[in-house]
């Protein structure tokens, strides 16, 4: 009766796994043989909105993380088959990003917490626990993680995503290509004469110029699309859904907005100006190296031209 009820479908993780890609990440595993303490970590995290998923026992509890990649595991110590510890010693050895596992167990005596700390545990919760106090509980961490992976992605000078996240993104479009053949296009920016504005004004107003063009980009910028800083004074816009007419003439508008904004230096007002080259997926092209590739020849193109342009 309680594994129908409890268990879950393919069809269930698949829908899971979809809400996971839309909405952060934001579900919750529970691996636990114990029927009724299952039930009620469900329902009140349920009532709460958030998204649990129950494995009752090690081995589906191991696939589960691998398939869906929570954003927390609670974890029980005695499990039917595997033990709760050699599930935190076999996600340490896979894993390469942080699993937050919360071991949930009544015995939480002095060896079982050192060894589940020691094993990579995040916490230890003893049994039985206030619904209200787990509902606290989650709203914490899953704010923590949500902050932790935000800044991994996050480059620190001009607040936008970093390199790692754009490799992240165009894997899984050109991916995502693969299967549907939806549009989507890339710009690299690359600011003109940048090292110059170093030269003549110092590496704090160069600084000050990185943070200032990302602005405009971001101002400009619809909400689908990706910018990211790709190193230096180079970025890279990712526009879903776009081919590289409309590509273009949203760039243009950036590279416009960019050589109007004034900045001061030395008792100097000057502007900048930035190049841009784009390109957009297809048959030939659509591995991110490959893409990337083009996206570069294309910029070049627009620096020999004589800069302050878009090509595609
Ligand atoms: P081009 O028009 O051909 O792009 O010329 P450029 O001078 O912009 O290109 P170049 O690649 O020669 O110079 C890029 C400069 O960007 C060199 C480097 O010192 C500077 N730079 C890279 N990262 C940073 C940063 O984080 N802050 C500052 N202030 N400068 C940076
Ligand atoms: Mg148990
Ligand atoms: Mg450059
Ligand atoms: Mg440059």
């Amino acid at each position: 009766f309680f594994d129908t009820n409890l268990q879950c479908s393919n069809a269930d993780i698949n829908e899971t796994r979809y809400i996971n890609e839309q909405f952060n990440k934001n579900f919750i595993l529970v691996i636990d043989d114990d029927m009724v303490f299952v039930s009620f970590i469900k329902n009140i995290l349920e009532s709460k909105g958030f998204i649990v998923i129950v494995a009752h026992n090690g081995q589906r509890g191991l696939e589960l993380i691998y398939e869906l990649n929570p954003a927390l595991v609670f974890l029980d110590i005695k499990l039917p088959d595997i033990n709760g510890f050699s599930i935190l010693e076999n996600i340490n050895k896979v894993s390469s990003n942080h699993m937050f596992v919360t071991i949930m167990s009544v015995d939480d005596s002095k060896e079982n917490r050192i060894k589940a700390y020691d094993l990579g545990a995040m916490d230890f919760i003893k049994k039985p626990l206030d619904g209200n106090i787990l509902a606290a509980y989650v709203r914490n961490r899953l704010s923590f993680k949500q902050a932790l992976e935000l800044s991994i992605v996050t480059d620190e000078l001009t607040q936008v995503f970093n390199r790692k996240y754009m490799n992240y993104q165009l894997s899984m479009l050109t991916e995502q290509y693969e299967k549907d053949r939806k549009a989507f296009s890339v710009a690299i920016a690359d600011i003109d004469f940048f090292k110059k504005v170093n030269d003549t004004y110092g590496h704090i107003k160069g600084d000050e110029v990185l943070r200032g063009f990302a602005k405009t980009v971001m101002a400009v910028k619809r909400n689908e699309d990706i910018f990211c800083r790709y190193g230096g004074e180079e970025f890279v816009l990712i526009m879903p859904n776009t081919t590289k007419e409309a590509a273009y003439r949203v760039v243009e508008r950036m590279r416009k907005l960019v050589s109007e904004q004034h900045y001061i230096g030395n008792e100097n007002v000057f502007e900048i100006t930035s190049s841009f080259g784009i390109t957009e997926i297809d048959e030939s092209n659509k591995h991110p190296k490959i893409l990337m590739e083009q996206a570069d020849r294309a910029l070049y193109k627009a620096k020999v031209s004589g800069r302050n342009q878009s090509v595609v």
